[in-house]
Protein backbone atom coordinates (compact mmCIF):
# COMPACT_ATOMS: atom_id res chain seq x y z
CA UNK A 1 0.00 0.00 0.00
CA UNK A 2 1.58 3.41 -0.90
CA UNK A 3 0.73 6.94 1.16
CA UNK A 4 -2.39 7.59 -1.72
CA UNK A 5 -3.71 4.24 -0.79
CA UNK A 6 -3.75 5.18 3.22
CA UNK A 7 -5.00 8.22 2.33
CA UNK A 8 -7.96 6.92 0.65
CA UNK A 9 -8.91 4.84 3.40
CA UNK A 10 -8.82 7.68 5.52
CA UNK A 11 -10.89 9.51 3.96
CA UNK A 12 -13.45 6.60 3.83
CA UNK A 13 -13.45 6.35 7.29
CA UNK A 14 -13.53 10.00 8.26
CA UNK A 15 -16.60 10.54 5.38
CA UNK A 16 -18.58 8.32 7.28
CA UNK A 17 -17.94 9.16 10.40
CA UNK A 18 -19.00 12.99 9.50
CA UNK A 19 -22.06 11.29 7.74
CA UNK A 20 -23.27 9.94 10.85
CA UNK A 21 -22.55 12.77 12.75
CA UNK A 22 -24.30 15.24 10.66
CA UNK A 23 -27.12 12.28 10.58
CA UNK A 24 -27.72 12.48 14.08
CA UNK A 25 -27.47 16.28 14.20
CA UNK A 26 -30.35 16.85 11.19
CA UNK A 27 -32.60 13.47 12.86
CA UNK A 28 -32.31 16.12 16.01
CA UNK A 29 -33.76 18.41 13.99
CA UNK A 30 -36.39 16.47 12.09
CA UNK A 31 -34.92 16.52 8.46
CA UNK A 32 -34.12 13.21 8.72
CA UNK A 33 -37.62 10.60 10.30
CA UNK A 34 -38.21 7.15 10.85
CA UNK A 35 -35.41 4.84 11.88
CA UNK A 36 -31.74 5.66 12.07
CA UNK A 37 -29.00 2.88 13.13
CA UNK A 38 -25.70 5.07 13.10
CA UNK A 39 -22.44 3.19 12.42
CA UNK A 40 -19.99 5.50 14.33
CA UNK A 41 -17.10 3.55 15.37
CA UNK A 42 -17.40 0.41 13.00
CA UNK A 43 -16.02 2.17 10.07
CA UNK A 44 -13.02 0.22 9.50
CA UNK A 45 -14.95 -2.80 8.77
CA UNK A 46 -17.24 -1.45 5.77
CA UNK A 47 -14.04 0.58 4.59
CA UNK A 48 -11.26 -2.44 4.78
CA UNK A 49 -13.34 -4.76 3.69
CA UNK A 50 -15.31 -3.17 0.50
CA UNK A 51 -11.50 -1.91 -0.45
CA UNK A 52 -10.70 -5.84 -0.85
CA UNK A 53 -13.68 -6.28 -3.32
CA UNK A 54 -14.09 -5.43 -7.25
CA UNK A 55 -16.91 -4.23 -8.96
CA UNK A 56 -18.48 -7.22 -10.28
CA UNK A 57 -18.88 -8.12 -6.73
CA UNK A 58 -21.79 -7.82 -4.84
CA UNK A 59 -22.84 -6.75 -1.27
CA UNK A 60 -26.10 -6.96 0.28
CA UNK A 61 -26.27 -5.82 4.16
CA UNK A 62 -27.83 -5.01 6.78
CA UNK A 63 -30.11 -1.95 8.22
CA UNK A 64 -26.78 0.02 9.51
CA UNK A 65 -26.05 0.21 6.20
CA UNK A 66 -24.60 4.15 5.80
CA UNK A 67 -20.95 2.87 5.96
CA UNK A 68 -20.96 0.08 3.82
CA UNK A 69 -22.85 2.25 1.24
CA UNK A 70 -20.26 5.06 1.58
CA UNK A 71 -17.13 2.54 1.53
CA UNK A 72 -18.52 1.29 -1.88
CA UNK A 73 -18.59 4.91 -3.53
CA UNK A 74 -22.41 5.46 -3.49
CA UNK A 75 -22.75 9.48 -3.98
CA UNK A 76 -22.81 11.28 -0.41
CA UNK A 77 -25.60 13.61 -2.44
CA UNK A 78 -27.78 11.23 -3.37
CA UNK A 79 -27.32 8.94 -0.10
CA UNK A 80 -28.08 12.01 2.24
CA UNK A 81 -30.89 12.99 -0.26
CA UNK A 82 -32.08 9.44 0.64
CA UNK A 83 -32.33 10.18 4.51
CA UNK A 84 -33.94 13.10 3.91
CA UNK A 85 -36.72 11.66 1.89
CA UNK A 86 -36.07 13.35 -1.50
CA UNK A 87 -36.72 12.74 -4.92
CA UNK A 88 -32.54 12.43 -5.77
CA UNK A 89 -32.04 9.89 -3.41
CA UNK A 90 -30.38 6.84 -3.82
CA UNK A 91 -33.62 5.20 -3.84
CA UNK A 92 -36.00 8.17 -5.21
CA UNK A 93 -36.63 8.56 -1.54
CA UNK A 94 -38.88 6.46 -0.60
CA UNK A 95 -36.29 3.79 0.99
CA UNK A 96 -34.85 6.05 3.78
CA UNK A 97 -31.87 5.06 6.18
CA UNK A 98 -32.38 1.23 5.97
CA UNK A 99 -33.05 0.80 1.91
CA UNK A 100 -30.09 2.42 0.41
CA UNK A 101 -29.11 0.94 -2.80
CA UNK A 102 -27.24 0.82 -6.14
CA UNK A 103 -27.77 -1.59 -8.55
CA UNK A 104 -25.14 0.18 -10.82
CA UNK A 105 -22.93 -0.47 -8.44
CA UNK A 106 -23.83 -4.44 -7.41
CA UNK A 107 -24.80 -2.57 -3.76
CA UNK A 108 -27.83 -4.50 -3.63
CA UNK A 109 -29.50 -2.81 -0.05
CA UNK A 110 -29.71 -2.19 2.84
CA UNK A 111 -32.15 -5.00 4.57
CA UNK A 112 -34.20 -3.74 7.88
CA UNK A 113 -35.48 -7.60 8.30
CA UNK A 114 -32.58 -9.21 10.59
CA UNK A 115 -31.25 -11.70 8.59
CA UNK A 116 -33.55 -11.09 5.56
CA UNK A 117 -30.42 -9.81 3.39
CA UNK A 118 -28.53 -13.55 3.78
CA UNK A 119 -30.77 -15.51 1.76
CA UNK A 120 -30.83 -13.04 -0.56
CA UNK A 121 -27.28 -12.64 -1.08
CA UNK A 122 -27.27 -16.53 -1.54
CA UNK A 123 -29.11 -16.00 -4.81
CA UNK A 124 -26.82 -13.74 -5.68
CA UNK A 125 -23.60 -16.13 -5.33
CA UNK A 126 -25.91 -18.68 -7.06
CA UNK A 127 -26.49 -16.67 -10.16
CA UNK A 128 -22.73 -15.43 -11.03
CA UNK A 129 -22.05 -19.47 -9.60
CA UNK A 130 -24.71 -20.28 -12.62
CA UNK A 131 -23.51 -18.12 -14.95
CA UNK A 132 -20.22 -18.71 -14.63
CA UNK A 133 -19.19 -15.28 -13.41
CA UNK A 134 -16.21 -14.61 -11.70
CA UNK A 135 -18.44 -12.63 -8.69
CA UNK A 136 -18.14 -12.72 -5.18
CA UNK A 137 -21.31 -12.37 -2.81
CA UNK A 138 -20.37 -10.57 0.68
CA UNK A 139 -23.30 -10.34 2.87
CA UNK A 140 -22.69 -8.19 6.27
CA UNK A 141 -24.96 -9.14 9.40
CA UNK A 142 -24.58 -8.29 13.04
CA UNK A 143 -23.95 -10.77 16.09
CA UNK A 144 -28.10 -10.71 16.87
CA UNK A 145 -28.89 -12.17 13.46
CA UNK A 146 -26.79 -15.31 14.00
CA UNK A 147 -29.84 -16.20 16.28
CA UNK A 148 -32.04 -16.41 13.14
CA UNK A 149 -33.26 -18.91 11.22
CA UNK A 150 -31.75 -17.30 7.42
CA UNK A 151 -28.56 -17.50 8.91
CA UNK A 152 -27.96 -21.31 9.62
CA UNK A 153 -30.53 -22.12 6.59
CA UNK A 154 -27.89 -19.98 4.11
CA UNK A 155 -24.99 -21.50 6.04
CA UNK A 156 -25.85 -24.98 5.12
CA UNK A 157 -27.05 -23.98 1.64
CA UNK A 158 -24.37 -22.38 0.25
CA UNK A 159 -21.73 -25.03 2.11
CA UNK A 160 -24.03 -27.57 -0.17
CA UNK A 161 -23.70 -25.78 -3.03
CA UNK A 162 -20.38 -24.41 -2.71
CA UNK A 163 -21.16 -20.80 -3.29
CA UNK A 164 -18.93 -17.77 -3.75
CA UNK A 165 -20.33 -16.28 -0.70
CA UNK A 166 -18.47 -14.49 2.04
CA UNK A 167 -20.31 -14.55 5.54
CA UNK A 168 -19.30 -10.81 7.21
CA UNK A 169 -19.84 -11.10 10.48
CA UNK A 170 -19.81 -7.50 12.07
CA UNK A 171 -19.63 -8.54 16.14
CA UNK A 172 -19.86 -5.34 17.81
CA UNK A 173 -21.27 -7.14 21.06
CA UNK A 174 -24.66 -6.17 21.27
CA UNK A 175 -27.82 -7.05 19.57
CA UNK A 176 -30.64 -4.46 20.07
CA UNK A 177 -30.17 -3.79 23.88
CA UNK A 178 -28.27 -7.96 24.60
CA UNK A 179 -24.90 -8.36 25.15
CA UNK A 180 -23.87 -11.47 22.97
CA UNK A 181 -22.92 -13.06 26.22
CA UNK A 182 -26.71 -13.24 27.17
CA UNK A 183 -27.86 -14.37 23.39
CA UNK A 184 -24.93 -15.99 21.58
CA UNK A 185 -27.39 -20.01 21.02
CA UNK A 186 -25.20 -22.30 23.55
CA UNK A 187 -22.60 -20.19 24.61
CA UNK A 188 -20.97 -20.91 21.09
CA UNK A 189 -18.26 -18.84 19.55
CA UNK A 190 -19.44 -17.79 16.01
CA UNK A 191 -16.52 -19.67 14.52
CA UNK A 192 -17.52 -22.75 15.68
CA UNK A 193 -21.08 -22.84 14.77
CA UNK A 194 -19.44 -21.74 10.80
CA UNK A 195 -17.47 -24.71 10.96
CA UNK A 196 -20.54 -27.17 11.82
CA UNK A 197 -21.90 -26.37 8.31
CA UNK A 198 -18.36 -27.09 7.08
CA UNK A 199 -17.41 -23.48 6.32
CA UNK A 200 -13.93 -21.97 7.18
CA UNK A 201 -14.20 -19.09 9.52
CA UNK A 202 -11.59 -16.28 10.49
CA UNK A 203 -11.07 -13.52 13.40
CA UNK A 204 -9.90 -9.95 12.60
CA UNK A 205 -9.50 -7.02 14.77
CA UNK A 206 -12.41 -4.81 13.40
CA UNK A 207 -10.61 -1.75 14.96
CA UNK A 208 -7.65 -1.95 12.10
CA UNK A 209 -8.94 -1.17 9.22
CA UNK A 210 -5.42 -2.79 7.34
CA UNK A 211 -6.26 -5.64 9.15
CA UNK A 212 -9.50 -6.13 8.07
CA UNK A 213 -8.46 -4.91 4.53
CA UNK A 214 -5.59 -7.43 4.25
CA UNK A 215 -7.51 -10.47 5.85
CA UNK A 216 -11.06 -9.68 3.46
CA UNK A 217 -8.54 -9.77 0.46
CA UNK A 218 -6.90 -13.16 1.72
CA UNK A 219 -10.70 -14.60 2.24
CA UNK A 220 -12.39 -13.05 -0.75
CA UNK A 221 -9.50 -14.75 -3.25
CA UNK A 222 -9.88 -18.39 -1.94
CA UNK A 223 -13.87 -18.07 -2.36
CA UNK A 224 -13.32 -16.68 -5.75
CA UNK A 225 -11.19 -19.54 -6.78
CA UNK A 226 -14.26 -22.17 -6.07
CA UNK A 227 -13.89 -22.99 -2.79
CA UNK A 228 -16.99 -22.67 -1.54
CA UNK A 229 -18.41 -19.87 1.26
CA UNK A 230 -16.30 -18.53 4.24
CA UNK A 231 -17.25 -16.36 7.41
CA UNK A 232 -15.29 -13.57 8.93
CA UNK A 233 -15.45 -12.34 12.18
CA UNK A 234 -15.01 -8.78 12.99
CA UNK A 235 -14.81 -7.51 16.13
CA UNK A 236 -16.01 -3.94 16.49
CA UNK A 237 -18.08 -1.44 18.87
CA UNK A 238 -20.84 1.11 18.02
CA UNK A 239 -19.93 3.70 20.19
CA UNK A 240 -23.47 5.38 20.16
CA UNK A 241 -26.96 3.06 20.92
CA UNK A 242 -28.46 0.93 18.59
CA UNK A 243 -30.65 3.70 16.86
CA UNK A 244 -31.16 7.54 17.58
CA UNK A 245 -34.47 6.11 19.90
CA UNK A 246 -32.07 3.96 22.46
CA UNK A 247 -30.39 5.67 25.63
CA UNK A 248 -28.12 2.44 25.58
CA UNK A 249 -28.89 2.19 29.52
CA UNK A 250 -27.79 -1.66 29.45
CA UNK A 251 -24.29 -1.23 29.65
CA UNK A 252 -21.45 0.93 31.22
CA UNK A 253 -20.18 3.93 29.68
CA UNK A 254 -16.34 2.48 30.86
CA UNK A 255 -17.52 -0.24 28.40
CA UNK A 256 -17.62 2.24 25.68
CA UNK A 257 -14.95 4.68 26.27
CA UNK A 258 -12.21 1.53 26.50
CA UNK A 259 -13.53 0.74 22.70
CA UNK A 260 -13.48 4.29 22.39
CA UNK A 261 -9.44 4.53 22.90
CA UNK A 262 -9.58 1.84 19.47
CA UNK A 263 -11.09 4.57 17.57
CA UNK A 264 -9.93 4.29 13.96
CA UNK A 265 -10.49 7.34 12.91
CA UNK A 266 -8.09 8.61 15.37
CA UNK A 267 -5.75 5.89 15.09
CA UNK A 268 -5.42 5.29 11.69
CA UNK A 269 -4.25 8.91 10.98
CA UNK A 270 -1.82 8.55 14.13
CA UNK A 271 -0.64 6.22 12.66
CA UNK A 272 0.11 7.10 9.53
CA UNK A 273 1.58 10.37 10.52
CA UNK A 274 3.65 8.41 12.81
CA UNK A 275 5.43 5.84 10.06
CA UNK A 276 5.80 8.88 7.70
CA UNK A 277 3.60 7.88 5.34
CA UNK A 278 1.62 11.31 5.16
CA UNK A 279 2.38 14.47 6.93
CA UNK A 280 0.06 16.15 9.44
CA UNK A 281 -1.10 18.91 6.30
CA UNK A 282 -2.27 16.07 4.32
CA UNK A 283 -4.09 14.41 6.90
CA UNK A 284 -5.81 18.01 7.49
CA UNK A 285 -6.41 18.27 3.29
CA UNK A 286 -8.10 15.21 3.81
CA UNK A 287 -10.23 16.27 6.41
CA UNK A 288 -11.00 19.89 4.58
CA UNK A 289 -12.11 17.66 1.47
CA UNK A 290 -14.20 15.64 2.86
CA UNK A 291 -16.07 18.37 5.68
CA UNK A 292 -16.68 20.47 2.35
CA UNK A 293 -18.05 17.05 0.32
CA UNK A 294 -20.76 16.55 3.42
CA UNK A 295 -21.70 20.27 3.59
CA UNK A 296 -22.43 20.00 -0.03
CA UNK A 297 -24.49 16.76 0.46
CA UNK A 298 -26.15 18.32 3.17
CA UNK A 299 -26.72 21.58 1.42
CA UNK A 300 -28.46 19.36 -1.80
CA UNK A 301 -30.41 17.13 0.32
CA UNK A 302 -32.02 20.14 2.20
CA UNK A 303 -32.32 21.82 -2.11
CA UNK A 304 -33.79 18.95 -3.41
CA UNK A 305 -37.57 18.35 -3.62
CA UNK A 306 -40.10 15.36 -2.16
CA UNK A 307 -41.21 12.99 -4.27
CA UNK A 308 -44.85 13.65 -6.05
CA UNK A 309 -47.47 11.95 -4.81
CA UNK A 310 -47.75 9.96 -7.95
CA UNK A 311 -44.43 8.25 -7.27
CA UNK A 312 -45.96 6.39 -4.37
CA UNK A 313 -47.07 3.48 -6.67
CA UNK A 314 -44.24 3.50 -8.86
CA UNK A 315 -40.72 1.03 -8.34
CA UNK A 316 -42.69 -1.12 -6.04
CA UNK A 317 -44.89 -4.26 -6.16
CA UNK A 318 -48.41 -4.03 -5.93
C1 LIG B 1 -36.78 -10.32 12.18
C2 LIG B 1 -36.51 -9.14 13.02
N1 LIG B 1 -36.60 -9.22 14.37
C3 LIG B 1 -36.35 -8.16 15.14
C4 LIG B 1 -36.03 -6.95 14.57
C5 LIG B 1 -35.71 -5.76 15.46
N2 LIG B 1 -34.26 -5.56 15.50
C6 LIG B 1 -33.69 -4.65 14.72
S1 LIG B 1 -32.03 -4.66 14.90
C7 LIG B 1 -32.06 -5.87 16.05
C8 LIG B 1 -30.77 -6.36 16.69
C9 LIG B 1 -29.80 -6.90 15.73
O1 LIG B 1 -28.51 -6.95 16.31
P1 LIG B 1 -27.25 -7.31 15.48
O2 LIG B 1 -27.60 -8.34 14.47
O3 LIG B 1 -26.17 -7.62 16.44
O4 LIG B 1 -26.90 -5.99 14.64
P2 LIG B 1 -26.40 -4.55 15.16
O5 LIG B 1 -27.66 -3.76 15.36
O6 LIG B 1 -25.64 -4.75 16.41
O7 LIG B 1 -25.61 -3.99 14.06
C10 LIG B 1 -33.36 -6.27 16.28
C11 LIG B 1 -33.74 -7.32 17.26
C12 LIG B 1 -35.96 -6.88 13.17
N3 LIG B 1 -35.62 -5.76 12.52
N4 LIG B 1 -36.18 -7.98 12.40
MG1 LIG C 1 -24.63 -6.44 17.11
Amino acid sequence: MNKEDHLDLYRKMYLIRLFEESCGENYSKGFIRGFLHLYIGQEAVAVGSIDSLEEKDYIVTHYRDHGHAIARGLSTNGLMAELFGKETGVSKGKGGSMHLFDSEKNFMGGHAIVGAQMPLAAGFALASQYRKEDSVTMVYFGDGATNQGTFHETMNLASVWKLPIVFFLENNFYGMGTSVERIRSNGKSFSNMAEGYGIPSTIVDGMDVIAVKETTKEVVDKVRSGNGPALIEATTFRFQGHSMADPAKYRESSEVDEWRKKDPVESFPEYIISSNIASKEEIEDVKKSVEDEMNAAVKFATESNEPDLESLSKDVYL
